[in-house]
This record gives C-alpha cells, structure tokens and sequence, in this order.
C-alpha cells in the first residue's frame, strides 16, 4: 500500500475527520482511482470495528465513521461516474435492501450506486427490510437479481427467512438472489439458499451480469 493510502486508512480509523476529507480530495484530485478511496474506507471502517469490539471506541465512534465515508462517497461517486465504459442503457432490474433487524446502508449504497453507474436498474428498498417487504416488492418490481445486504450476524437469519419466504410464495425459480456484507463466506451462503456471495460492489456488478448475460 502506497503512503498516501495507509494516511488515508489510519485517519479514517483514527476519526481525523477534516484531515482525512482533505486528504481523500486531494488523492481524488491527483488522479487515484475513486473506486480505491473508497476500498481504503472499507479497510479503514475494519479498523473502526474492531476498536469498537475491543472497546476502545462506542457508539458515536461508529456514527461519526459513518458520517465520514458517506462524506467521501460523495467526492468519489461522481469521479466514478464520468468514467467512459458506462453503458448507455439499462440491462436488466436488481433489487436491493437491507433485511430486517438490520440498519447498516453505507455498503448498500456503495453497491447500488455500483450496479446504478454499470447498467442495472436497480431499486433500492432500504433497511431493516421485513420478508414481506421483498416479496411484495419482486412480484410489483419483477427483478432479475435480488441482492439481500446486512452487516451484523443476526442477519444471516433475516436473509435465510427472506429467501425462505421468496421460496413460498413461488417466485424462488425468478429471481437470482445474491448475499452480501459483513462475514460473509459460502457456509453462510448455504445456510441462507443463496445463488451467490459477494465481498464488495464489484462482485455484486459481476453477479448481476453473470445472472442476466449484460
Ligand atoms: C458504521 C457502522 C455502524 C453505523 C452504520 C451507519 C450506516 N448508515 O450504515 C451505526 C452507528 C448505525 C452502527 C450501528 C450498530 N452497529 Co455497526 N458498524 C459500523 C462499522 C464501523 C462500519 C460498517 C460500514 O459501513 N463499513 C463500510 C462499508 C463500505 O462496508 P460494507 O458494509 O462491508 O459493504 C461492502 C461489502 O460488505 C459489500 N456489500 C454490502 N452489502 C452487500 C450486498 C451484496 C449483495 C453484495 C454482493 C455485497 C455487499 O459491498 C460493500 C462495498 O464494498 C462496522 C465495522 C466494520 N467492520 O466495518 C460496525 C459493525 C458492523 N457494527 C456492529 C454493531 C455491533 C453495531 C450495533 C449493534 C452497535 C450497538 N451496540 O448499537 C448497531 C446495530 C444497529 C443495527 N440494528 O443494525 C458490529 C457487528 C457485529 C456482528 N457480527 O453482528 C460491527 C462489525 C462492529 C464490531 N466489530 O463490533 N454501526
């Protein structure tokens, strides 16, 4: 990792708010790829989480980490979008949210902006989402690729009673469903039914594309 980018980690870790929103403008400014700052935030929010297991930070150490990626998001996200290999037109409808009892976002934004700029028409039905909610949702929205997000471990079994209740009302064989967030391997994904697992945005751009052939 480039000297610039471990700064950039350890003043998110270190919650150095105005000198870790200057420094990621200036790398912005300097060319480094948008996509990279904010991979550097998800290491540094790693950081964060396990100073808040160890107790050396609380709860408004995890409010403020957030509020300082969401600030970062915003620099990046529109250096992401002049890129010149964006499709022109929709490919096919992800549908994404965070299951309930959950209410972590900052990496389901990240990724339905990911799937937005790369084609998908994606709707986003938010956090703490009850199984009903997706249900409804896939028969008014009719998505190819269903994408279930959530951080902390009981959502493993938000997600398995999501896609258990997708199965019974019939619209499990519609629909490619895929896992992400948090400590997320293949064990989880069985446990839940998944198609698939993903460990960031990009994975989840690959999914969509590998499901629906964009
Ligand atoms: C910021 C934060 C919060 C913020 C969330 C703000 C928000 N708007 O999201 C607030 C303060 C609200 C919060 C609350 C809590 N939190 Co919290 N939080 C975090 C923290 C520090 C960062 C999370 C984050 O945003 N990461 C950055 C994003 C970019 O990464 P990401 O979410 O992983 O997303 C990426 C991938 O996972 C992936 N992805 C995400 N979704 C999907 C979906 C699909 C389909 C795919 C393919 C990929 C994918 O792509 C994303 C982009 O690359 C983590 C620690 C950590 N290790 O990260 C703890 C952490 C998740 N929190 C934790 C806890 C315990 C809590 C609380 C219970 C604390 C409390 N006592 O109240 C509450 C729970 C509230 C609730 N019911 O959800 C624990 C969870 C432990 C566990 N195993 O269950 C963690 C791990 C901290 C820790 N180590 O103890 N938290």
């Amino acid at each position: 990792m480039e000297e610039n980018e471990k700064r950039l980690v350890d003043l998110v870790a270190d919650m150095d708010e105005d000198e870790a929103l200057v420094l990621a403008q200036e790398m912005l400014d300097g060319g480094v790829d948008p996509v990279r700052v904010l991979e550097l935030c998800r290491e540094a929010m790693d950081i964060v989480g396990k100073r808040f297991e160890n107790g050396e930070y609380f709860l408004p150490e995890l409010i403020l980490a957030g509020e300082v990626l969401d600030q970062i998001g915003a620099m990046a996200k529109p250096l992401i979008m002049e890129s010149p290999d964006k499709p022109a037109k929709k490919l096919a409808r992800v549908l994404i949210g965070t299951v309930h009892g959950d209410l972590h976002d900052i990496g389901k934004n990240i990724v339905t902006f990911m799937l937005d700029i790369n084609g998908f028409e994606v709707k986003d039905i938010g956090i703490d989402v009850p199984a009903a909610a997706f249900v409804e949702e896939i028969k008014a929205f009719q998505p190819q690729v269903v994408c279930l997000s959530g951080f902390l471990t009981l959502a493993f079994d938000s997600m398995k009673e999501t896609i258990e209740a997708i199965k019974a009302e019939g619209l499990r064989d519609r629909v490619k469903i895929q896992i992400g967030g948090g400590q997320i391997d293949e064990t989880i994904r069985v446990y839940t039914g998944a198609d698939g697992y993903g460990l960031n945005a990009i994975d989840a751009v690959s999914f969509s594309r590998t499901c629906t052939g964009g």
